[in-house]
Order: structure tokens, then C-alpha cells, then sequence
């Protein structure tokens, strides 16, 4: 029955089949089947019924605001999606490290500086060889906002990019990023916090993939030249702090609330390269990372300078006071700090437990030679396959358990009087959530507003919960009712590929968001300076064709756009010229975009009320060819649309 893979490994085992055996079956004893009809059975028999769920109070009607915002990752879509909670409605895509055909992002000269500003020089080049400007792709897992003093200050959004080891930054004021940063040394940006206190002067970034420091081809097969890297960014300024070397590679991440310590599982402490190799070992560990240590030795230039960014060595050998190691059973995932200040969370994944360690106790760690595991104060059995801890405001923690498809609330502190002897059971409650859940999220859980009314669940399976729409499903993010003593799922949210985080914020925190744009914003200040350049006042009418001077080949069209209509209803070029077209929009209503699409050149952009957006492409077709709004403005909508005539070559 069960499918052998080289490793010797079966999938099932791993996802939970009932197939016995194997050390890492025998860890999990998992009781549900991913595979035919066995999830949809066992949830039945629990009584998740429609009548249960109906208990579960929330109603948000049309034309209602919701309560507070979800910020969801979109995994290997790329992009940030900004959700409403508790209605779980889409209210926007914001697109990060992916390309849009809506809004141009990846297309738009401002966009694509954005996207190439902090890129390594190789990338660069990689790209070129390809003919391209941007990476296609991007997968993004976690969207965290900034802190101030522990509390979401409504500034910036950061989010990691796994697929191309990048973060980026997304101002809160227009939804838009202004910086991607892409991380060198490092492979394979996976968990990624902001700094909680005093403010989030750091982004704290885990490299998961290991590779060679240099990675020139000059070492490959060998592992022992494998490093794994630490990041942290300056937050302000999207440049790389410093990094750190560590044993193991690393997986989630958080920060404490002194801003003394980040910390980080790993999974493969064996630095493994199959799987394996990978679940050899009894114990992994985390990753303590001691701030101020780091930054004395940055500060007095320690360690080596690689491609612009300071690397410590803080690997298990180099013994440094940068970091410590604590074992925690084979394989730990989720990395979550509590708003009591003082516990942080590890889910097991392959062993039933989340560990809870006082991070009050990691000075101890540094300062003697004391157990490595002291700062243990906990270790609940809580079910199978626990991967990620949420926070309420009362001292009650929600884990998810992947392979029981359950979320269990659990009291911190009844299972530290377990831990101590107590004959106490920390577990409050266990509903069965649709299916295999990876993240959850309370709102505002992760900081020190922690709330009491809401738990989203990021299920990875939706399997029998809509209607089918093919081979490729959607996930099941589900919203459940925490406020009572049972948790209730309320609600199914279907999701595209594939959320694996997301937080939820009061609106209180986002006074500062705009509905029209600043004319003096920074995202247009190239073409504003090539504008004041050529002549051209870009807060006024614009209806010019600008022919370089110095180089003939390039022509810039300025085109102010006002409801219905684009200021040129035609311009003429030469076959080709270079053409950059930079439409601003001088409407400045709310909910007024337009856009500019160009007929057969795969040419289109967003461009908000009083925003100026730019396009570069070469004319090199002659003919007639059609602009046009492509974003519903007007009753004349159909009407805002102009000719662009390209001479043909004298032949
Ligand atoms: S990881 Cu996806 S479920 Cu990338 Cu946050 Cu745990
Ligand atoms: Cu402007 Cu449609
Ligand atoms: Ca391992």
C-alpha cells in the first residue's frame, strides 16, 4: 500500500497514513489518510456539522466594513493579499515579488526599479542572459507588519521571498512596495520576523537552504563547506545589517520583546540532503542569536566582509557568544513568541509536543555553562504534527496540528504546572478544522494587543469543501469563533496558491492609508526628473512627444489623463524607437484609477488618482495601433482610448 520512495521514506507515512513501521511513522501514529475518502469521514463522525458551525456568530452585510484587515501571504503566487476578518472577503492584491497584468508591477519603469534596485550583480546578469529585467515568480510565505514597542505601528509591511532569497518592504500608506531586497550569501529566504522592540529596526531573515559561502563551483559535493546564514536587514533602509554563519539549516523565526534575541528552528541540524538524512536524528535545535554581541562584533569589523555584507561565524563550533544551540526533538517547525513576554513556542511537526522556552533564561545560557535546555519550563503533548502557535490576550496558546487536521487551545501556564509535576491538563479544547492546517493567526496575536475574538486556520486542503474545480484545488482558510470556551469554525475561505501565513490587524493601526496619491511621491521621482528635464510640467495638462535629444531613437510621450480622456488622442513614432509613454493621472477622487493598455504590445499599467505611471517598449511593428483605458472610470470608459501610428523604416 504504501508507496516507497529511494529514501526508504514512504509520503503517506509522513502526511499521516496509518501504515506503521517506520521511526517516523511510529512518531506520528497518524490517524488520517490524506489520500481517499477517510478525511471527510472522520470529520463527519466528530460532528462538524452545519448545525454546530451555525453556532458561530458573525455577520457582515453588504456594504459593511469588516472588523479588522488580514495581510495573507499568497506562497507561490507572489503576491500580498489584504482580506477582510471576519467576512474573509479578498479586498485586494497587492503584488510583490510576482508580475501583474492589471497594474503593470514588473512592466512599469517603476515597478521594475523597484524590483532591480537591490538585486546582486549575478542575478543581474543571470536575468540578461535570459532576456529578462525581473524574476517571473516569487514565494512568498510570511507578511509581518513593523513594531513599535511591541504593538503594530501601521508603517511597513515585510515579507520573504523563498524562492529567490529576497524580502520586501510594502508601505501601508498606498499598499504598494517600495523596496526587494535581495538577500546575498544566503540561500532561500524562508521564516522572517520584524524586531519587536524597541521598534523594528531589524528584519530578522532565515537562510533554510545550505550552500557553499562562496558559491562559485569551486567546492559542491562536499557538505562540510555548507554554511547556513542568518540575516538581519535595516529596516529602514532595506540593506542587509549584517549576518551570521550557523550549524543546521534554519526554518521559522521570531524576536523577543527586550530586542536582546531573534531565534530560529531548524530542522535539518544533521545538514542533511535527503530526507533521510534529514530525519536522522533524535534531536534538532534552535537557534539562539544574542543581538548585542552581534552588533559589538560588527561594530569592532570582526568576521569578513562578503559581497558588502559583515559575516560572524556563529556556527556550533566556532563557539562565539553570537549565538546558542538548544536541542529540540527531530524536526521542530513554527517559532512563535508570546505576548506574555516570556515564552516562546516551537512546534514539534514530528513530535507531538510544542516546547516552551523562557526566554528570560537565555542570559544564563550565555553567561555560564549551563544545560542547553534550561530554558525549558514546558513540553505539552498536544497532538500530531503540531506547526504553529497563535496567542490570545489571556495566557491561552492555539496550536495547529497538521496530521490530526485539528487546532488545540492550550493554557502556557497550566502546562508549565504539568511540566513541574502538577497533575494539571493544559488542554482546553480540540476542534477539527478542514484540512491539514499550517499557520493560524489570532489578531494582532503576535504583539502585545492580542486579541480574544478570532483564529484564522490556513488549512493546506480543502478536498471536499467546495465545489470541484479540477485536479489543482484551492486551500481552506477557515475562521474560527475563539470567543467562548469551544472554538467554532464559522466559515470556509477558499484560497488560490497558497497562503501560508497572514495576520490580522485593527484598523485603528492603519489611520494613514491613503485613497489618492501624494503628486510628490517617491515612486515617480525618476520620471519626474526626466520630465523637469525635458520641459514638461507633470502636475499639468501633458499632451507632448519628446524626441531625445541625444539619442533620436528614443522618444517619450508625457499623456495627462482626466476622466474620459487621455490628453493625446494620438502620437506618431518611427519603427523602431525606443518609446517610454508616462500617463499621470490628474483626477483626484477617490476610487478614480485609470489605466493605459497598448493594443498587441503586451503593454499595460495601473495608474492611480494622481499617480504618474511609466512604460518602455520598443515601436517595431509599423501600423495603426490603439491605446486604451483599461480600468472602468466613466460612463465614457469605452471612449478613453487613442491612436499610436508607427512610421514604417524608409526601405
Ligand atoms: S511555513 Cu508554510 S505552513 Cu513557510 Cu510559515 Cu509553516
Ligand atoms: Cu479611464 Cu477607463
Ligand atoms: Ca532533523
Amino acid at each position: 500500500m504504501t508507496e516507497r520512495s529511494k529514501s526508504g521514506l514512504s509520503r503517506r507515512m509522513l502526511l499521516g497514513a496509518t501504515a506503521g513501521g517506520a521511526a517516523v511513522a511510529g512518531a506520528f501514529g497518524g490517524r488520517l489518510a490524506l489520500t481517499g475518502g477517510a478525511i471527510g469521514a472522520a470529520t463527519l463522525a466528530t460532528g462538524a456539522s452545519p448545525a454546530v458551525a451555525a453556532e458561530g456568530s458573525f455577520n457582515v452585510a453588504p456594504g459593511q466594513l469588516d472588523e479588522f484587515y488580514g495581510f495573507w501571504s499568497s506562497g507561490q503566487t507572489g503576491e500580498m493579499r489584504i482580506l477582510g476578518i471576519p467576512s474573509m472577503r479578498e479586498l485586494m492584491r497587492v503584488p510583490v515579488f510576482n508580475r501583474c497584468s492589471a497594474t503593470g508591477w514588473g512592466q512599469t519603469n517603476e515597478s521594475i526599479k523597484i524590483m532591480t534596485e537591490s538585486m546582486t550583480d549575478k542575478t543581474r546578469e543571470y536575468l540578461a542572459a535570459n532576456g529578462k529585467k525581473v524574476h517571473d515568480n516569487g514565494d512568498l510565505h510570511h507578511v509581518h507588519m513593523s513594531f513599535t514597542e511591541g504593538k503594530y505601528d501601521g508603517r511597513y509591511l515585510f515579507m520573504n521571498d523563498k524562492a529567490n532569497t529576497r524580502v520586501a518592504r510594502v508601505r501601508c500608506d498606498v499598499m504598494k512596495a517600495d523596496k526587494i531586497l535581495e538577500i546575498p550569501n544566503a540561500k532561500a529566504i524562508h521564516g522572517m520576523r520584524p524586531q519587536k522592540w524597541p521598534r523594528t529596526n531589524y528584519i530578522f531573515a532565515n537562510g533554510e537552504d545550505e550552500a557553499p559561502l562562496v558559491n562559485d563551483g569551486s567546492t559542491m559535493k562536499d557538505v562540510s563547506t555548507y554554511v547556513n546564514v542568518f540575516s538581519a536587514i535595516n529596516a529602514d533602509e532595506m540593506t542587509v545589517a549584517w549576518q551570521v554563519m550557523v550549524s543546521g539549516n534554519l526554518d521559522n523565526c521570531d524576536a523577543d520583546y527586550e530586542g536582546k534575541w531573534a531565534f530560529s528552528t531548524s530542522y535539518n541540524s544533521e545538514m542533511g540532503m535527503t530526507l533521510a538524512e534529514m530525519t536522522a536524528a533524535e534531536m534538532d535545535h534552535i537557534v539562539v542569536f544574542n543581538i548585542a554581541e552581534i552588533e559589538k562584533a560588527v561594530a569592532a569589523g570582526e568576521g569578513q566582509e562578503l559581497n558588502g555584507v559583515r559575516v560572524l561565524d556563529g556556527r556550533k563550533e566556532a563557539k562565539s557568544q553570537f549565538t546558542r544551540y538548544i536541542p529540540i526533538a527531530n524536526n521542530p517547525h513554527g517559532c512563535n513568541m508570546a505576548p506574555d513576554k516570556k515564552h516562546l513556542c516551537i512546534g514539534g511537526k514530528l513530535s507531538p509536543t510544542v516546547t516552551v522556552l523562557d526566554v528570560t533564561k537565555f542570559d544564563a545560557l550565555f553567561a555560564g555553562d549551563v544545560d542547553p535546555r534550561s530554558p525549558v519550563v514546558a513540553e505539552p503533548e498536544l497532538g500530531l504534527g503540531p506547526l504553529h502557535t497563535a496567542f490570545d490576550g489571556n495566557g491561552n496558546a492555539y496550536t495547529s496540528l497538521f496530521l490530526d487536521s485539528q487546532v488545540v487551545k492550550w493554557n502556557i501556564e497550566d502546562a508549565i504546572r504539568a511540566y513541574a509535576g502538577e497533575k494539571v491538563d493544559p488542554i482546553r479544547d480540540k476542534v477539527d478544522v478542514q484540512y491539514q492546517p499550517g499557520h493560524l493567526k489570532t489578531v494582532e496575536g503576535e504583539t502585545l494587543d492580542a486579541g480574544s475574538k478570532w483564529l484564522v486556520c490556513l488549512c493546506k486542503f480543502s478536498k471536499d469543501r467546495f465545489l470541484n474545480v479540477g485536479p489543482l484545488k484551492p486551500e481552506n482558510d477557515q475562521l474560527i469563533d475563539i470567543s467562548g470556551d469551544k472554538m467554532v469554525v464559522v466559515h470556509d475561505g477558499p484560497n488560490f496558491a497558497e497562503p501560508h501565513d497572514a495576520i490580522a490587524v485593527n484598523p485603528a493601526k492603519l489611520g494613514n492609508i491613503r485613497s489618492v496619491w501624494d503628486r510628490k511621491d517617491p515612486m515617480w521621482a525618476d520620471a519626474r526628473k526626466q520630465a523637469e528635464a525635458d520641459g514638461v510640467d507633470l502636475d499639468d495638462w501633458q499632451d507632448m512627444v519628446i524626441r531625445d535629444k541625444d539619442d533620436p531613437t528614443k522618444v517619450r510621450v508625457y499623456i495627462s489623463s482626466q476622466a474620459p480622456e487621455f490628453a493625446l488622442p494620438e502620437f506618431t513614432v518611427n519603427e523602431g524607437d525606443e518609446v517610454t509613454v508616462i500617463v499621470t493621472n490628474l483626477d483626484d477622487i477617490d476610487d478614480l484609477t485609470h489605466g493605459f493598455t497598448l493594443g498587441n504590445h503586451g503593454v499595460a499599467m495601473e495608474v492611480g488618482p494622481q499617480a504618474t505611471s511609466s512604460i518602455t517598449f520598443v515601436a517595431a511593428q509599423p501600423g495603426v495601433f490603439w491605446y486604451y483605458c483599461q480600468w472602468f472610470c466613466h460612463a465614457l470608459h469605452m471612449e478613453m482610448r487613442g491612436r499610436m501610428f508607427v512610421e514604417p523604416k524608409a526601405a
